[in-house]
């Protein structure tokens, strides 16, 4: 709420101190004051097209992390999906910038809702990142902020060894999990605590 606050401030002085340098070149030829005020004009336009982008961008951040406007809400998370697919870094890097982590089920209610979100939102998609690998540890689960996990879903037990290190959930097996390289591409759930 702030920064849009700040960035509608912004704006306005833009648009008042314009006005103010209008004013003030009267006394210059009418074809320099035309040239000059069509290149303050374009300036003008970039600065509020830019600006209007940067407020569409917080409200759609504020938007995800208060209303949780297009994922599906379940308890206080909100889970949202992304079909391009990425590495597990970059996916969860994704989250992380657009303020949430990748999708951490903790117990079946949660996994079972994320399944069956994931199943509508990405169709035709047979697995997708789970914010949990044993890249540290071999064996040892944790989540994207390096806490043990304490639910677990696999459909075997993670059989990649050393190799496969980030968990994927799979549509095939309803919702279980598998242990996968993490630099494979996949798609991804991002996961917000929203009020
Ligand atoms: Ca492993």
């Amino acid at each position: 709420m702030e920064w849009s606050r700040l960035v509608i401030i912004v704006l306005v002085s833009v648009l008042l101190l314009d006005q103010t340098r209008g004013q003030s070149s009267k006394s210059k030829t009418q074809k320099d004051r035309r040239t000059k005020e069509k290149e303050r004009d374009g300036d003008l336009k970039t600065q509020i097209d830019k600006l209007w982008r940067e407020i569409n961008s917080l409200k759609e951040m504020q938007a995800l992390q208060t209303v949780c406007l297009r994922g599906t809400k379940i308890y206080k998370k909100c889970y949202l999906a992304f079909e391009e697919t990425k590495h597990f870094h970059e996916a969860n890097e994704d989250c992380i910038a657009k303020g949430g982590t990748l999708a951490i089920p903790r117990d079946a209610d949660e996994n079972n809702a994320l399944r069956d979100y994931a199943k509508k939102s990405l169709p035709g998609a047979g697995d997708f990142w789970l914010g949990i690998n044993d890249m540290v540890n071999e064996g040892k689960f944790v989540d994207v902020n390096g806490i043990a996990i304490t639910y677990f879903n696999w459909d075997r037990s993670p059989n990649g060894g050393k190799r496969e290190n980030c968990a994927l959930m799979t549509q095939a097996s309803q919702g279980k999990w598998v242990d996968e390289v993490c630099r494979t591409l996949k798609k991804y759930v991002c996961e917000f605590i929203v009020p």
